[in-house]
């Protein structure tokens, strides 16, 4: 089939590549066009792990072309942004205008597939448009007859760092607006899943996708508050948690310095926004995982404010390992609130960014490198676990003031408070 990747960011650029390598005709729409130019040259404007090289090859093939315009195809993907506002609510405008835009060129016999994370009844919403754009054709759920098109909702559950790898291995549900919606969007991702492609309703899928990213951000949460419990019983929470996990049914999950990311902190308030008094536990998890990147903040601070001259380095920005994004960040909203506070004293080490953000413009804080941060910082707070800082060996971190919000480097002695002792907070 021809297909049309609506929105080329994290999720659809990868997999209109991924669909291209399998074969297919790929038109990319985005509305950038500095994006579409930056792809139809075969260079990518994210990072990812191999899609440079993946995107390179499909265009370079004629399989993979970027626009502006939606135009005529068998199946529609949409993968385009679902922020929420200011209290939290939802905001689908971008899935419905790209369900607009698509609506003229539809055709007996298309596919439209929803990917973007979105509030249960978001698919339904699509095929209303549909029905009211095209009072011509026969719409699934609101017809008898054979329907003229399949629509259907399908998340993504890659994650950063593995979307290649993930988008083609894990198992996909597939929610259609009918069992023969579903069917046929099932068989769009056989082509290209190796995983195991499983039909159910829209409604199903859609809170599915919310139901695992809250899982996460709850399991979070009871490790962050666990975090802060063990502070304050003087305890450690890693070794607590060590233990904790050799039961066989326990397998709690790492605390850190808040819970970062474009999904895990935000899908949640979906779930509330649909059932505001049935969600207790979904609303406090996210109120401890955001407080904990203030504790983190309050704890630093008065760390670095109880050695007066010492340097201090903030070991990463990303919002997780081992990648290079920064959006959404509590490592980044940690390091620029003592950057304001403690300029010239701050230093930052990202070995994934090549420039600070702009927040750290005017506050004197500087990037350095971490064999400099070994060196030259008497203070070290580790925001990221990044396997570079990961495998610093404890000769080279013996005398330093720790503050460890990830946990890895357990084997730092604790000890007194004083520069050139050792310290290790947790
Ligand atoms: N984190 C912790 N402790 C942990 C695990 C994670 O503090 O034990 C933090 C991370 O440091 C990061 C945040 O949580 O700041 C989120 O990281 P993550 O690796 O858990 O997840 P994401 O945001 O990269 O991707 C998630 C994944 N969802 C689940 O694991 C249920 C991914 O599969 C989804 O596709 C993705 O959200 C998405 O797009 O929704």
């Amino acid at each position: 089939p021809d297909v049309c990747v609506v929105g080329l960011g994290y999720i659809g650029l990868p997999t209109a590549a991924i669909v291209a390598r399998s074969g297919c005709r790929v038109r990319g729409i985005d509305v950038s066009q500095k994006v579409v130019d930056t792809i139809n040259r075969g260079e990518i404007h994210i990072e990812e792990v191999d899609l440079d090289g993946l995107v390179h090859a499909v265009v370079g093939r004629g399989l993979l072309t970027a626009s502006l315009e939606v135009a005529s195809a068998d199946v529609f993907v949409i993968a385009v942004p679902t922020p929420f506002g200011p209290n939290h609510e939802p905001d689908v405008s971008y899935v419905l205008t790209a369900a607009r835009s698509i609506a003229p060129v539809l055709k007996q016999g298309d596919i439209v597939i929803l990917e973007s994370t979105s509030p249960v009844g978001t698919t339904e919403q699509i095929r209303d448009l549909f029905a009211e754009m095209r009072p011509d054709l026969k719409i699934p759920g609101l017809t008898r007859d054979t329907p003229d098109v399949s629509i259907a909702y399908c998340p993504e559950r890659v994650l950063p760092g593995r979307i290649l790898h993930e988008l083609t291995e894990n198992d996909r549900s597939i929610g259609g607006i009918t069992p023969r919606c579903a069917r046929k969007a099932v068989g769009f991702y056989k082509i290209f899943v190796r995983g195991q492609c499983i039909a159910t309703d829209a409604r199903s899928a859609e809170m599915t996708k919310l139901v695992e990213n809250a899982y996460r951000d709850v399991n979070i949460a009871f490790a962050n508050e666990l975090s802060i419990v063990a502070d304050r019983m003087g305890l450690d929470v890693w070794e607590v948690i060590k233990l904790a996990n050799r039961h066989p049914r326990v397998n709690i999950l790492s605390p850190g310095p808040g819970v970062g990311g474009h999904c895990i902190a935000v899908d949640p308030w979906f779930i509330v926004a649909s059932a505001p008094t049935e969600t207790p536990l979904i609303r406090t998890a996210r109120g401890v995982n955001d407080g904990k990147i203030h504790h983190v903040i309050a704890k630093a601070d008065e760390l670095i404010a109880a050695h007066p001259g010492a340097r201090v380095a903030a070991l990463g920005l990303a919002f997780k390992a081992n990648i290079d994004d920064f959006r959404e960040s509590p490592a980044r909203l940690v390091a620029a609130t003592l950057a304001r506070k403690y300029r010239e004293r701050m230093s930052i080490v990202e070995p994934y960014a090549t420039v600070l953000p702009r927040e750290f413009e005017g506050t004197g804080a500087t990037q350095i490198d971490l064999d400099e941060a070994l060196e030259e910082c008497d203070i070290l707070l580790v925001l990221v676990d990044h396997d570079a800082f990961r495998q610093v060996p404890l000769a080279e971190r013996a005398g330093k003031i720790v503050y460890d919000t990830r946990g890895i480097w357990p084997d730092q002695p604790k000890g007194g408070a004083e520069v050139g002792e050792g310290l290790r907070l947790v």
